[in-house]
């Protein structure tokens, strides 16, 4: 399953096999038996393969079929009987792919994947966490008829205190040759509304709107995340024929002068950076151990989450929404130099990216604000004008949320004024010895003078390493538990003390895999910045986080 709940109550639907033959292409070994989803690093022969690889199973099926893919790290190519059916970049997003009238019977599905990196691939490459290989998130398969909802989205809108409407929009797809009117039904908390004569063209789509009034319901907060369902059913001829369900809360988000309102009140964050990884089973994460990471998070007082550096898999934003957790939800980038935004693909990569994680993502009650192109050029007339690109689509997707970009320390950024929130990653007594305090005035004169003066301002990175069970009482060398708490006390505390900043994301809830490039300055090739170590042992740092977050 790709959510925590059901999403179809009429659609047929099914899980694809959990067992796929997996054929190495760019390596000598014979196939292997490969469990679907994750990363194909879990097998041992596979441990660093970086390459192209072919996943095949065998699937009973026909009618319109429809194959969801929840993530495929990070080119996929499928096909149903050798035919080609879509093709996708990028892991950290869901895609489909339909085949139209499939004669009823077995047939082979077949996808193509490719970890390498390239220019071609200006998302994926040699960084400061691993790309993997590999279908890693869950596959669904789907029985459709000649119309489907392929989208909802839905808007909580507080009408007066209390009080609360919500604008929904379904997009219905028609997969016939023959133009059909249909009837779409939309329920949002016990309200509904019945849409009739809804037109759709042949091999078509069109999005129905309704505002719908929500008399009753009580809002969505980190303490009372109380959920409510929404569905979109197609009828015809009087028939429910596909439906589409999700879930949604009721809370609003705003940006007023130099404060984030939650629900019209000031929010101070208090959150970690999580990268979507566990150990062994690298970024194909076990959902026992979603929930455990949102549950020790919580534990140390977290209230927020940021998934850096891309978009989550969407059971961990269900489980952030269930267990009231807020989420900077962000598209892939991280690091990005000026020459590689520059190559062609670039910006449609980062485009479709974003615009995926919004519609895909967008009914998270727990997703606060959103954010993109973590320490990319924006020093630079062209990256700040790939900043710019990134943030009007972002406007244009969704207004009920803020935006906001994590900012390199560094002089000179040109795009302070065109977020809705400005935040930066500083690391003063990691990096450099300079005193928090310091560090931080420096950076707010920077971004005042770049225009950003008047915004709300988040720390969205700060933190320091150890390396799990390194201790150094007298010395407190670095990479020893000692030297990280006592680097992140100053850092915890001064930040949550300025009294123009509206919160901090530490640096790193637990330590993560990098890429063999980035070894001479990680130690175990892992990033160690974490609270907790790859398996959530966790280091000294993690009481001290507790005792100054509950402060
Ligand atoms: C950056 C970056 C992170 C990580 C961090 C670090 O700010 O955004 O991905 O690399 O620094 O550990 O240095």
């Amino acid at each position: 399953m790709q959510r925590l709940f059901p999403t179809h109550f009429i659609r047929e639907c099914s899980s694809a096999p959990s067992v796929w033959t997996l054929t190495v292409l760019d390596q000598d070994m014979p196939p292997v038996k490969a469990l679907v989803p994750s990363a194909w690093e879990m097998i041992p022969a596979l441990h660093n393969y970086r390459g192209r690889a072919a996943y095949e199973c065998r699937i009973d099926c026909g009618g319109n079929m429809r194959f969801l893919f929840g993530g495929v790290s990070f080119w996929a190519k499928v096909y149903l009987d050798g035919a080609l059916l879509a093709e996708h970049y990028g892991a950290y997003t869901a895609f489909d792919a339909i085949a139209k009238d499939v004669p009823y019977g077995r047939h082979t599905l077949r996808v193509e994947v490719d970890n390498r990196f390239s220019e071609e691939s200006t998302l994926h490459f040699g960084n400061d966490y691993y790309s993997y290989g590999g279908i890693t998130r869950p596959v669904e398969v789907e029985y459709l008829g000649d119309v489907y909802v392929k989208q909802l989205h839905v808007t909580p809108v507080r009408t007066a205190v209390d009080c609360w409407a919500a604008q929904t929009e379904a997009v219905v797809v028609n997969l016939s040759d023959v133009p059909i009117i249909c009837d779409v039904r939309l329920e949002v908390a016990d309200s509904e509304v019945c849409v009739e004569g809804v037109q759709i063209a042949p091999g078509g789509e069109t999005a129905v709107l309704q505002r719908i009034d929500c008399p009753g319901v009580q809002s969505w907060s980190i303490n009372s995340p109380v959920l409510y369902s929404v569905s979109a059913v197609v009828e015809t001829e009087g028939e429910p024929v596909d439906d589409l369900r999700d879930r949604i809360g009721f809370r609003t988000v705003e940006v007023r002068g130099r404060d984030i309102l939650f629900n019209g009140e000031k929010l101070i964050v208090k959150g970690f950076n999580r990268h979507e990884e566990y150990g062994p089973f690298g970024c194909t994460v076990p959902v026992e151990s979603m929930a455990h990471d949102i549950l020790l998070m919580k534990e140390m007082g977290a209230n927020a989450v940021r998934t850096c550096h891309y978009p989550n898999d969407p059971r961990f934003l269900d489980l952030c929404d269930e267990m009231g957790l807020l989420v900077w939800e962000e598209s892939h980038a991280r690091g990005i130099q000026e020459h590689t935004m520059r190559l062609p693909n670039f910006m449609p990569q980062t485009l479709l990216c974003t615009r995926e994680m919004v519609n895909q993502h967008y009914n998270h009650p727990a997703i606060f604000i959103w954010g993109c192109l973590n320490e990319c050029a924006d020093d630079t007339d062209y990256g700040a004008d790939c900043y710019r690109q990134t943030y009007r689509l972002l406007d244009e997707l969704d207004t009920s949320r803020p935006m906001t970009a994590a900012l390199l320390e560094r002089a000179g950024g040109k795009v302070f004024g065109d977020s809705d929130v400005v935040s930066v990653n500083i690391y003063p007594r990691w990096y450099h010895n300079t005193p928090v305090k310091d560090g931080m005035d420096r950076k707010m004169a920077e971004i005042a003078a770049g225009g950003g003066g008047d915004k709300p301002l988040i720390i969205s990175e700060i933190g320091a390493g150890a390396v799990y069970g390194c201790h150094d009482p007298i010395g407190e060398a670095k990479w020893s538990e000692e030297r990280q708490c006592t680097i992140l006390r100053e850092q915890i505390t001064t930040v949550l003390n300025h009294p123009a900043c509206s919160g901090i994301f530490i640096w790193q809830f637990a330590d993560v895999r990098v890429d063999e490039g980035w070894a001479m300055g990680r130690p175990r090739t892992h990033n160690n910045k974490g609270v907790v170590n790859e398996y959530r042992q966790p280091k000294m740092s993690f009481r001290l986080v507790k005792e100054l977050f509950a402060k």
